[in-house]
């Protein structure tokens, strides 16, 4: 009987520990919440294809400074340009360079560009990219997630880039 009467004892204080956890911090509890699980995260590696939608606007801003994909994965991103600028003035894209290019480097060539929507035309140092939309348009890109690493993104029109880009990770 006294081995029953300790766990029950045992149980309470684990219950009591739990109540304490559990109303100790109501703002993380919520938080807490939306944190995938680790057998969720797995479950969301494995997805073949993952939407990504960002936005951009008349201050010469992206919603993102940082976009996460899974390596492999389709990725299917829509930028949109929530402003009312023309296309001439404001004009966004979303360009993701290859790993090493120089942002620097690369802007000088999207520069001399300007007849292919600034994106230099041997495409050489870009994985994906959309065409350049103004104020009130989308446009979407598919392509495949490249190997594991940290890749810029960036708008290339020019004088964007200094606020316009991001890093791409993939996992
Ligand atoms: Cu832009």
């Amino acid at each position: 009987m006294k081995h029953i009467k300790s766990r029950s004892i045992l149980g309470m204080l684990a219950l009591s520990l739990l109540f304490i956890v559990s109303c100790g911090n109501d703002k993380n509890a919520t938080t807490n919440e939306n944190i995938p699980t680790v057998d969720e995260l797995e479950s969301l590696s494995k997805q073949d294809t993952i939407r990504v939608t960002l936005n951009s606007n008349d201050k010469m801003q992206f919603d993102k400074s940082e976009i996460t994909v899974f390596e492999g994965q389709t990725v299917i991103l829509t930028l949109h340009h929530t402003g009312t600028m023309t296309l001439s003035a404001m004009g966004h894209n979303f360009v993701l360079l290859t790993k090493g290019t120089a942002i620097s480097d690369f802007t000088k060539q999207a520069l001399k560009a300007k007849d292919n929507a600034y994106i230099p035309t041997d495409e050489k140092n870009v994985i994906a990219y959309t065409g350049l939309i103004g104020g009130g348009e989308s446009v979407s890109v598919t392509f495949k997630a490249p190997e594991k690493g940290i890749y810029d993104f960036l708008c290339s029109f020019p004088g964007h880039y200094s606020i316009m880009k991001g890093k791409f990770n993939v996992n």
